[in-house]
């Protein structure tokens, strides 16, 4: 008998698969189904993270193309980015170079693993071909007021010399070299995401079935919507005002003091000439060079100065004084606060610590509060007091009834705030897609004319490491014609922040090959949205959101009309190995090139979908993945040694089969049926796995006893492993295509899932006892799972029973589906 070889065997089937096409979209006239998995960043090696979510999305594309639907399963590459251009500094090598050779090599490792994926559709987001494609979206939001410039404080890396997202800067560090991260103010182009923020928000109850609870509250959160009010207070003695957003214009009689932001526009207006000034000017100087996530820290100090002015209260005329605080930030509301010390915490401690007045005017049912013997704010409900003609109103009516006062008069209005922010798209990096403007000292911005795109990164480039953007010290690459004027200009030497790339992606690979757009509008409408995403957690925020916005936005300029990019979203859980998260830095890693080479790349898919379901942690264990190849050759050798047993059998013939194989036969469509479902609609590959290798155990077991296959036995056999095959294909794709072949079947990658036979499914008889007031009267035969209502009714018609109850008042009857029956009667 021939050896499971899985070297031999899955670089055949790979080979066979691409000379069929076998995963080519358009190939099946079924439904269309998206299926995509978030594309790596070429850096070199795929890691078993890549190697389980892919392997995830492999199984249920497969699982969709047996069921016939059209599935457009695409790969390709997120190229952009600073490992290129560190390693362009490290080794010398341009970084479209390493990019390229990254990409060939990982691309050989997803074949060998069998993925089923539509090559031809493959993109690298680095080359002109597609960027170009960016530079034309850019010009046309900034044509529509979507795109703009501004100054703002960046975090910058001053060893990487890049700007760094919030979420890239970890405890003042910088999250890839580990430096401190200063605040620099720079010219930056940002994208207007804050113009979508109340559909982004609206439309994520869209997604409430098909996305993970935890990442709809993370994109809610992020967008961070905040209603309330703007309200003016006037600067006493002074034409100035200060306007401050309150979600909480109840507790405006409570207000004693106002705190400014240490950026507040205000602030040098208020001390000038004061003797405060310097003090407040040390303390501004000394706020703004903390970290941002540091000063708003719940529990973090709270620390402020007086600004010696003073604000006159808009509703009672109180005059409260006005300070500068660290906890307020300049870019959320208005930069300013009525400070509420007895009912917002952060003004209570701040109130403590200065010694500031306290009023109560929201009183919850109970005692009174007493502002002097209070250890905290009281944020709860209740009723108004010392708020003039508010008094006695519930708090959350008199939030509207006093916002309502404001408006009108004309001190205040009902105002929404979002947390979230526009989309800071500038990097100073040379390995990104070039922002395509111009600058012109006569004309001013303009944008490269559509006929001169793509504006392409120059290839003679040197890199240091030294000086910042190369592009800013590459003359040939700057100095240009202004297209309006044709006298010189300089060219932005700015790149797109790298998440502008991972935003359309999924749009470009429903028409890859188009030259002239970035893709047909048939193409786009037909496969979008994505039906099934896969990825991690770590984009649940940033990339989701961002490709939402795109989406959003590009439906906006009538290039597409989805108006979400993802329909389901599964999150997969993390690698661990050894408690902790499998990474380089941890030291722990498996290179899945060294575990296909020892037992071949089903057993990386079956270990990865198996050892926990896709959205839990999976805990790498050398021995699970043993376990897998043991099994695969247990299968291997079970279906070998009876392969021509079967291959001589017919078709089974149901009814002449004794309780044995009935039993056997019962066993193979259950799984059936399960596996359907595991697969199919929970995507919990790990329960649909066991439960086959329960089957193969019972098969095995039964094999055992009978010695050798034939008749009707070698029928229900024959079933049986054909029924294995298509229930494992999607897990292990290339032993099963070997297996079927050997049984004679046309190949599985061409072949649709099996329809199990109810009939043969069905379970046995059960026996039910029947109670009458608890007392075993008689007992009753029927299938398993029959439901209330028919175990009643033949309940009450079994003749043993109807004797005992017939003449008297059924008070009650308990039936418990496959347990028991149990009437109650009296009289
Ligand atoms: C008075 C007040 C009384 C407040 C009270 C709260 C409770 P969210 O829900 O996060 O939107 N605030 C406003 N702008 C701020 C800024 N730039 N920096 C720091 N804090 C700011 O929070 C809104 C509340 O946070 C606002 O409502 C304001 O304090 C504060 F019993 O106003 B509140
Ligand atoms: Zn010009």
């Amino acid at each position: 008998m021939r050896e499971y070889t899985p070297s031999s065997i899955e670089s055949k089937w790979q080979a066979e698969w691409a000379r069929r096409e076998a995963f080519r979209a358009g190939r099946a006239d079924g439904q269309k189904y998206y299926l995509l998995e978030m594309f790596p960043y070429p850096s070199g090696r795929i890691h078993m993270g890549h190697v389980r979510n892919y392997s995830i999305g492999d199984a249920i594309a497969r699982f969709r193309r047996l069921q016939g639907f059209d599935v457009l399963h695409p790969m390709g590459w997120d190229a952009f980015g600073m490992p290129a251009e560190n390693a362009a500094i490290k080794h010398k090598v341009h970084p479209a170079k390493w990019t390229r050779e990254n990409i060939a090599y990982m691309r050989e490792q997803l074949q060998k693993m069998g993925f089923s994926y539509d090559w031809k559709r493959e993109v690298a987001t680095c080359f002109p071909e597609y960027y170009r494609w960016e530079q034309k979206f850019f010009i046309e939001l900034y044509r529509k007021g979507l795109a703009y410039k501004r100054m703002s404080v960046v975090n910058w890396c001053p060893a990487c010399m890049t700007v760094l997202a919030n979420e890239q800067v970890e405890q003042g560090l910088c999250w890839r070299c580990d430096t401190p991260v200063e605040a620099k103010e720079l010219e930056q182009w940002f994208l207007k995401i804050t113009a979508y923020a109340e559909e982004l928000l609206a439309d994520l109850d869209k997604l409430a079935d098909g996305w993970p609870e935890r990442v709809l509250t993370m994109q809610r959160n992020w967008i961070g919507k905040s209603v309330g009010a703007e309200i003016r207070f006037d600067v006493a003695d002074s034409d100035e005002s200060i306007t401050v957003f309150t979600t909480r214009p109840d507790t405006l009689f409570g207000a004693t003091f106002v705190s400014l932001a240490p950026e507040h526009k205000l602030v040098e207006k208020l001390i000038a000439g004061r003797p405060e000034a310097a003090a407040v000017q040390a303390f501004v100087a000394r706020v703004k060079a903390m970290d941002k996530i540091e000063r708003t820290a719940e529990g973090g100090e709270k620390e402020g100065v007086f600004t010696g002015a003073w604000a006159v209260h808009p509703l009672d005329g109180r005059r409260i004084p006005i300070w500068v605080a660290n906890f307020v930030l300049a870019e959320y509301g208005t930069g300013a606060v009525m400070a509420v010390p007895t009912h917002d915490q952060r003004d209570f401690e701040f109130s403590a610590k200065y010694g500031l007045d306290r009023i109560v005017v929201v009183q919850p049912e109970g005692e009174p509060l007493e502002p002097a013997a209070m250890k905290q704010a009281w944020d709860g409900p209740g009723t108004l007091v010392r708020s003039g003609a508010f008094d006695g109103m519930p708090g959350d009516e008199a939030k509207w009834a006093i916002a309502a006062e404001l408006e009108k008069q004309g001190k205040g209005k009902k105002s929404i705030t979002y947390r979230l922010r526009d989309w800071g798209i500038s990097r100073q990096r040379y390995w990104g897609a070039p922002i395509p403007m111009i600058y012109c000292a006569k004309c001013g911005v303009v944008p490269v004319p559509e006929d001169q795109l793509p504006v392409t990164l120059p290839e003679d480039v040197e890199f240091t490491g030294e000086g910042g953007n190369p592009l800013a010290r590459n003359r040939s690459f700057y100095e240009t014609a202004c297209p309006t004027c044709a006298g010189p200009a300089r060219r932005e030497t700015d790149t797109m922040d790298t998440f502008m790339e991972s935003s359309w992606y999924f749009l470009r690979y429903c028409s890859v090959d188009e030259s002239q757009a970035p893709f047909k509008r048939e193409d786009v409408d037909r496969w979008m949205p994505v039906d099934q995403y896969i990825g991690g957690i770590e984009h649940a925020v940033l990339h989701l959101l961002y490709s939402r916005f795109y989406t959003k936005a590009l439906r906006d300029l009538g290039y597409i009309g989805a108006d979400e990019p993802f329909a389901r979203l599964l999150t997969q859980g993390m690698v661990i190995k050894d408690g902790a998260k499998m990474s380089k830095s941890k030291g722990n890693v498996v290179d899945p090139d060294e575990l296909i080479g020892k037992y071949g790349a089903d057993t990386a898919r079956m270990f990865s979908l198996f050892a926990a379901p896709p959205e839990k942690d999976l805990d790498w264990s050398d021995r699970g993945v043993e376990g897998a190849h043991r099994f695969l050759n247990r299968l291997w050798n079970t279906i070998m040694t009876h392969r021509d047993a079967v291959l001589s059998a017919g078709p089974v013939q149901a009814a002449e089969l004794d309780e044995g194989l009935k039993t056997i036969r019962r066993q193979v469509h259950k799984t059936l049926q399960k596996a359907a479902v595991d697969i199919g609609e929970r995507f919990h590959f790990n329960t649909a796995i066991a439960a086959v290798m329960e089957l193969l155990n019972a098969l095995t077991d039964d094999l055992n006893r009978r010695g050798s296959l034939t008749g009707t036995a070698a029928a229900v056999y024959r079933e049986a492993f054909t029924f294995l095959l298509f229930m494992l294909n999607p897990i292990v794709p290339h032993v099963t295509e070997e297996l079927s072949a050997e049984l004679g079947m046309a190949p599985l990658c061409d072949s649709r899932w099996p329809a199990a036979d109810a009939e043969a499914a069905r379970d046995e008889a059960l026996e039910i006892p029947v109670q009458v007031n608890g007392k075993l009267r008689g007992k009753i035969t029927v299938p398993v799972g029959t439901g209330r209502d028919a175990l009643i009714a033949l309940a009450q018609a079994e003749p043993t029973v109807r004797g005992w109850v017939e003449g008297k008042d059924v008070v009650k009857i308990v039936a418990v589906p496959d347990r028991l029956v149990n009437i109650v009667v009296k009289g």
